[in-house]
């Protein structure tokens, strides 16, 4: 099922319940090599969901600001590669949205679990924002706000669970968006927590 949040922003609902497994599995095998970490923001902040990449580039923060890096700066070596089953749900779900051929060079696994949330902001580190991004979600649901081009514009809150894909281009690609604070919960799959993967071209 295919659901229209606004022009550009569609949702795939249960696009990848039946790859959910092989993606978890992807999730741990990259995670091995890179960790989970919470990240600090350039204002000082510590992030409440933890974070690791995979694929050419990866998006970090620290003191000195956003960027995407080819290296993990934890271990100063490159980022794992994008599983293979995570560079085919991208595409088939860019595909599947009438983005034909997205190659993402990045992949950010962001963990959640209860009380993390992420703050309306912009995606503005990738350098062509003609390229789609692709958003799977996996475990407990988490309640996605969609905002407008700018902050004050008030967002629309779309309830996001496990298996569904969120496939943002075109005029929805600079809109304001985050997740408001997860609630407790056990899944099957991922226990008391939510995984987000974001695929995006930075480069
Ligand atoms: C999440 N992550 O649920 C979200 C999903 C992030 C982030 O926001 O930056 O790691 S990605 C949602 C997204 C990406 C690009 C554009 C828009 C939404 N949008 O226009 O709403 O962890
Ligand atoms: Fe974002």
């Amino acid at each position: 099922r295919t659901e229209t949040i606004t022009d550009g922003a569609l949702v795939l609902r249960g696009f990848v319940s039946e790859r959910a497994e092989e993606l978890l599995r992807g999730i741990q095998q990259v995670t091995n090599v890179a960790p989970l970490r919470k990240m600090q923001t350039p204002g000082g902040h510590t992030m409440s969901a933890a974070m690791s990449c995979c694929g050419k580039q990866g998006w970090v923060t620290d003191a000195t600001g956003y960027r995407y890096q080819a290296s993990d700066p934890l271990s100063g070596q490159p980022w794992p590669a994008m599983p293979e089953v995570f560079a085919q749900v991208a595409k088939d779900a860019a595909e599947a949205a009438g983005f034909s051929n997205f190659e993402p060079d990045a992949c950010l696994i962001n963990q959640y679990e209860p009380g993390a949330k992420m703050g309306l902001h912009q995606d503005k580190d990738e350098l062509d924002y003609e390229q789609p991004i692709v958003s799977v979600s996996l475990g407990l649901s988490q309640v996605f706000q969609f905002g407008g081009l700018k902050r004050n514009e008030r967002p629309v809150n779309v309830p996001l669970a496990h298996g569904d894909v969120v496939v943002w281009g075109g005029p929805s690609r600079l809109r304001y968006h985050g997740v408001l604070r997860l609630k407790a919960g056990e899944h099957p799959l991922t226990g008391a927590c939510r995984y987000n993967l974001t695929f995006r071209r930075a480069r």
